[in-house]
């Protein structure tokens, strides 16, 4: 529990082709054995993801990833799940050996960052093998347009200037979302709502919840968390008025009907939303759910394989709502953990969880296949709101900074379609 949650941590990809010492380097740059390394090459055949403090940098994720000039029916397989790894990376470090020098693969991993905007480091490696430094260094310059470390995994040489290249190159905004920092001000009241039902897991609260507490902490805020039971008489005994109430999404209506209308209300999911995701996109994908019609396929995507409970959200609640809204029962597919379906083409609508286990550059590349797939998404909360009709209070207290940019804006403000 004292660890930092791995979807909070950099993700740091480490590619390269078959053999170039990627597993070598991430030993020698945490100075540990944790990833296997040989002569043979294909010794990495899936991607491996270790937390660790890179120092100075703070808690990163390191992803060892196989090589990725791979070949063969199980080489393609391998290299489709290193593919998978740049849709989570904050950042990418591109092996390069020394020896071999530069090919297309180098070529192709640094088009695709460029294509992706992930910031690429690129590690010259083993140049205690003697080659010509000057005429490499010049050459992927020039080719990538990336300026290289020539580095050592065996001798320790350039590793220093290797982590400063990767803080300098780290995106500044990495750790610097806050859920509801940007929300209230020092000494303001957030009353949080957790229901403690069937589903809830037993003696302790989930992630969402803990990370919204501790932000409302590290912003000066105060919290006070309360099942919707005791919502009212809370807020009566309070001598202030709350800044906001954060409500799970399950108990959004209960809530709803009993927070003042002046207190501005919304709930963990929509936190997330913008928080991991893109709260405009989650929202406008609301729309299609007046489109859905029986026998329509709808998909249900979670980010972790967490146990389920009867009248669980995603599986049992979800469907019966939207069976409801379409008048009939829809075709329900359902994935989960790392999983995410490439082809999105076959789905009318993707419902999507808060997302709270993957990370926000995970999430947004979820969003950015559903757009280039024309298939609109949302996430629990959004869809719940929207369904109960108070998607537009549960928006208000996080809209003008998070949908800005949009269509209908206007002022900053989004104006919301009537059915809101
Ligand atoms: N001389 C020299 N050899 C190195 C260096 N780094 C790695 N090697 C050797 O290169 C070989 C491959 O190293 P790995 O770290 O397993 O390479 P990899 O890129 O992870 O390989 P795959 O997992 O097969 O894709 C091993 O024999 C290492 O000992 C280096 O800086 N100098
Ligand atoms: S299903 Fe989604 S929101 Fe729920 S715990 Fe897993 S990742 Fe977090
Ligand atoms: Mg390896």
């Amino acid at each position: 529990m004292l660890a930092t949650p791995r979807a909070n941590r950099l993700h740091i990809a480490i590619l390269g082709r078959r053999n170039a010492g990627k597993s070598s380097l991430i030993n020698a740059l945490t100075n540990q054995d944790i990833a296997l390394v040989s002569a043979k090459p294909g010794t990495t055949t899936d991607p491996v993801f270790k937390a660790m403090e890179l120092l100075p940098l703070g808690p990163v994720v390191i992803i060892d990833t196989p090589g990725i000039d791979d070949y063969g029916e199980l080489g393609s397989l391998r290299v489709q799940r290193s593919q998978q790894v740049f849709n989570r990376a904050d950042l990418a470090l591109l092996v390069i050996d020394a020896a071999r020098g530069l090919s297309d693969f180098e070529l192709e991993i640094a088009r695709r960052c460029k294509e992706l905007e992930l910031p690429l480091v690129i590690a010259v490696n083993k140049v205690d093998l003697g080659p010509d430094e000057e005429e490499l260094r010049q050459a992927v310059k020039q080719q990538l347009g990336v300026h290289p470390v020539l580095v050592s995994a065996k001798s320790r040489f350039g590793l220093s200037e290797l982590k400063q290249e990767i803080i300098r190159r780290a995106p500044p905004d990495w750790d610097d979302v806050s859920i509801v920092g940007d929300l209230i001000d020092p000494g303001d009241v957030v009353a949080l709502v957790t229901p403690i039902d069937s589903a809830a897991p037993k003696r302790r609260l989930i992630l969402p919840q803990v990370q919204t507490i501790r932000d409302i902490i590290d912003h000066g805020g105060i919290s006070f968390v309360v099942r919707e039971s005791e919502l009212k008489a809370c807020l009566a005994a309070l001598q202030i008025r709350p800044k906001l109430v954060v409500t799970d999404s399950q108990a959004f209506e209960m809530v709803n009907s009993v927070t003042p209308e002046d207190v501005p209300l919304t709930s963990f999911s929509i936190l997330y939303a913008r928080y991991k995701g893109d709260l405009a996109a989650l929202t406008a994908g609301t729309k299609a759910i007046e489109t859905l019609r029986p026998g329509d396929i709808v998909l249900i995507a979670e980010g972790c394989t967490h146990h389920r409970r009867q009248d669980d959200i995603g599986t049992v609640k979800i469907p019966r709502w939207l069976n409801q809204r379409a008048g009939g029962e829809l075709n329900f597919h359902f994935c989960s953990g790392g999983g995410f379906p490439d082809n999105l083409g076959e789905f009318k609508l993707v419902v999507h969880c808060g997302a709270c286990m993957l990370n926000r550059r995970q999430m947004l590349w979820r969003i950015r296949l559903a757009e280039e797939s024309g298939v609109p998404i949302v996430n629990y909360g959004v869809c719940i709101a929207y369904l109960q009709g108070i998607l537009q209070r549960a928006l208000s207290p996080v809209s003008r900074n998070s949908l800005s940019g949009r269509e209908g804006e206007e002022n900053g403000w989004v104006r919301f379609p009537e059915a809101f």
